[in-house]
């Protein structure tokens, strides 16, 4: 583990804390049976703000090996949301770019092949990057060649003296998880071919500040970024922003950037560029009150769970995901207040929460079992997770909702 007391971006030293969260199991890290009894790794989780370029970013580094090799669990193609959003990026990049047999796409961070085999079920080559061993095998044993390696500049000139140049990258939810962060976005440019686009998708800064998506805080994502500051990182390393484009029900306000050497700049960059500087959004002052809003949902969330508690309700927690494992970790949710965890990831059930240790079952359990509440961890996902469970709810189950403020869906 080590400190970053400089910005990941432009290197200055002037950085801001404005919430630390503690010292906290890594989110990803599900614990086995067996190591149930053992310390876990642990490591302060702080995040500052860069007053030169705006970068968002936590300041403990923990090594990518540790996160995302070791015991790595996410796998992209549990959410039907996100593949239909995958699916679709694919067809628009291949109808506006005119994508065919002789271009190539990469995608860094192409986790099981979930997005690459859009593109390739329409003839175009693809080639996946991704460090996860787990998950580059299922994306090949999906006909999707993957290089199993983490993504910089040292690959990328790899893959071009391979003569390997791409029209498309596609880079969605890599970008946060990369400590060499100028190494990674010069690797881009090295990479993508001098009339190719690359897209890149990050959750926005502005979203979770205003929406206080502290949860979404894990030290796999080392930043956390806005336009102003992907500006200024692509600048730096001979790309442009574009375009951009916003998604707000993914994973909690997303943002596209479309980049490339082509030095073209939408009007939509240009407003959000004005107006992150008109909101505040660029300077420390805007940080500072986070702290207490994420102060605000521990106790309201504590508050109503002890509630029901005390009122001989039982409660259970829906999606063993990372950004649950910071909830209930920060707010300090044990096993007497949500007795366990429903996933439909495979290869997380039979597993305990990272630190606090709720056994993670099938989502089947909820019927079996029709626990009064069941808190949504993956509240990303609301939607998609409570049309799944219409029989629970008929039964008289509750969700709860923990972000901006908790609050409880019942039966309509
Ligand atoms: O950046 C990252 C984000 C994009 O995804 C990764 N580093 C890690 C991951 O974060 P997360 O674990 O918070 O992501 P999700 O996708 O919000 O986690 C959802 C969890 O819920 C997964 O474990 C799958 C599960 N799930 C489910 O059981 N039933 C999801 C859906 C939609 C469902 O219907």
């Amino acid at each position: 583990m080590a400190d970053v007391p400089t910005c990941r971006s432009c290197g200055a030293h002037e950085l801001e804390r404005f919430l630390s969260l503690g010292v906290t199991p890594l989110a990803d890290a599900l614990v086995s049976a067996e190591r149930l009894g053992d310390d876990e790794d642990r490591y302060p989780l702080d995040v500052s703000f860069c007053p030169r370029c705006s970068l968002v970013q936590i300041t403990t580094e923990v090594p990518p090996a540790k996160l995302f090799v070791d015991n790595y669990l996410y796998f992209s193609s549990f959410s039907d949301a996100l593949l239909r959003h995958s699916r679709e990026h694919a067809i628009d990049l291949v109808d506006a770019h005119g994508l065919g047999p002789h271009d190539l796409v990469v995608e860094v961070g192409s986790n099981d092949g979930y997005l690459l085999r859009s593109f390739a079920e329409r003839g175009v080559p693809v080639l996946g990057i991704d460090p996860a061993p787990d998950q580059a095998s299922a994306a090949i044993a999906n006909g999707i060649p993957t290089i199993t390696e983490f993504f910089g500049l040292e690959l990328a000139e790899r893959l071009r003296d391979g003569g390997r140049r791409a029209s498309v990258i596609v880079a969605n939810n890599v970008m946060a998880h990369v400590p060499d962060l100028n190494g990674f976005v010069a690797g881009l440019r090295r990479l993508v071919s001098d009339d190719g686009v690359i897209t890149i998708e990050n959750p926005y800064v502005r979203d979770l500040i205003v929406h206080r998506e502290f949860d979404t805080i894990y030290h796999e994502h080392h930043c956390y970024f806005s336009c102003t500051a992907i500006d200024a990182l692509m600048r730096r390393n001979g790309l442009w922003l574009n375009d951009v484009t916003y998604f707000a029900d993914l994973h909690g306000g997303t943002l596209r950037w479309t980049v490339g050497p082509a030095r073209s700049r939408s009007e939509t960059v240009s407003r959000y560029l004005r107006e992150e500087v008109e909101s505040g959004l660029t300077a420390a002052s805007y940080y500072r009150d986070f702290a207490s809003q994420v102060e605000q949902v521990k106790t309201e969330l504590l508050a109503l769970l002890h509630g029901l508690r005390a009122d001989g309700r039982r409660v259970a927690a829906y999606g063993a995901a990372a950004k649950g494992s910071t909830l209930v970790n920060y707010v300090g949710i044990g096993t007497d207040l949500v007795e366990y965890v429903v996933d439909r990831n495979d290869y997380k059930q039979g597993r305990y929460m990272p630190g606090t240790h709720q056994p993670i079952a099938h989502p089947d359990r909820l019927l079996d079992d029709q626990p009064d509440y069941v808190l949504i961890l993956a509240w990303n996902f609301a939607d998609e997770i409570v049309s799944q469970q219409q029989e629970y709810l008929r039964r008289g189950g509750q969700f709860i909702v923990p972000l901006p403020s908790p609050r409880i869906i019942g039966a309509t």
